[in-house]
């Protein structure tokens, strides 16, 4: 098996490392940091340093997150990786998802055989370069990865406090059982809440008043294409000043509630794109497709049309380079063609 290969070498990695990197994906979120934070305690409870780092900014919907002040937030193009024996790069299947747009110079920095990768996105550019490291399993979360291949087994005990960034990270990734459910998870979720996770805690949400305005301005610029089943969210130059007026320059961070309980949430429209122009000659790709029926997955769709794409099946996104005008129109036609035929 691919797993326990990897496994072996996660494992010969670790035992002989001394002071590990562990580096955090883009988006950063529950997943990512909780996973984080309990490779950290792992870590330490074997014996080992570690350090966490982040090379992106925090969004404010994370400053909050139990422990953050853990996470160490750095550029990538000035950081010493020159301490470390190990990096781990968790929650992510791309190398632009921890070392951003410039990983290509960060990588010829650093020994390619002291990455191993801990992931649960589809496999992708990582595991197509270093497929003996990269510990990737199809579950729900990261941190499910993490503890049942890495905490479990080794026999120690997570403490209230790791217990319960695990249990948000689960929380977060299905968004309370309701996405990317997999064999194991309500097992997961049971041995988190007995070693202590806060349930109540961590399902008290309560939404920045910033998300309800992004969800107003969000209905309202969305075009629903009933024949295709397509709401589409095109965020161009003038769309994005206006929501910098709107929520200040991090209004892309405000989207969750639009996300969730729009995107696939209308009856008859199964696929939620947004389409942002990132202002450097490339266009932002980001989907939610209903998980329930057959629906066609939009990376595919996306690939065909000249973007690069990864994540989940159901919930990922990608990049075009070219302007905002040809990514919808390549976009459009090959879902078209995909949908109507
Ligand atoms: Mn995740």
């Amino acid at each position: 098996m691919a797993a326990d290969f990897s496994l072996n070498t996660l494992h010969a990695r670790m035992a002989s490392s001394t002071s590990a990197l562990i580096i955090v994906s883009r988006p950063v979120d529950p997943d990512c940091i909780g996973t984080a934070r309990a490779l950290r305690w792992l870590l330490a409870a074997q014996g080992r340093t570690a350090s966490i780092t982040c090379f992106f900014s925090i969004p404010s919907n994370m400053a909050d997150f139990p422990g953050m002040d853990e996470v160490r937030v750095a550029q990538p193009e000035s950081f010493d990786f020159t301490p470390f024996d190990l990096f781990i790069t968790v929650d992510g299947s791309s190398w632009g998802q921890f070392f951003g747009d410039g990983w290509h110079s960060i990588l010829g920095r650093l020994n390619m055989e002291r990455i191993v990768n801990i992931d649960h996105h589809e496999p992708e550019e990582i595991m197509q370069a270093i497929p003996g490291q990269c510990l990737n399993i199809k579950t729900s979360s990261t941190a499910q990865v993490l503890y049942e291949h890495l905490i479990e087994p080794s026999g120690l005990t997570p403490p209230a406090g790791i217990a319960d960034c695990l249990y948000r990270a689960l929380l977060y990734d299905t968004r309370g059982f309701r996405n990317e459910m997999h064999t194991g998870a309500y097992r997961f979720a049971e041995a988190l809440i007995a070693l202590g996770a806060d349930h109540a805690g961590a399902v008290d949400v309560n939404f920045d008043m910033r998300e309800v305005q992004y969800l107003t301005w969000a209905i309202q610029h969305t075009r629903f294409i009933s024949d295709l089943g397509v709401m589409l969210l095109v965020i161009d130059a003038e769309r994005q000043a206006e929501l910098e007026a709107l929520l200040g320059k991090d209004f892309l961070d405000f989207d969750a509630i639009y996300k969730e309980t729009i995107q696939r949430q209308i009856a008859g429209f199964h696929y939620g794109i947004i389409l942002t122009d990132k202002l450097d000659g490339s266009v932002r790709l980001n989907w939610r497709t209903r998980g329930y029926g057959s629906h066609l997955a939009i990376a595919g769709v996306a690939r065909k049309a000249g973007f690069r794409a990864g994540g989940h099946r159901n919930a990922g996104g990608g990049s075009f380079a070219g302007s905002i005008q040809d990514a919808q129109a390549r976009l459009l036609e090959h879902l078209r063609r995909e949908l109507l035929n």
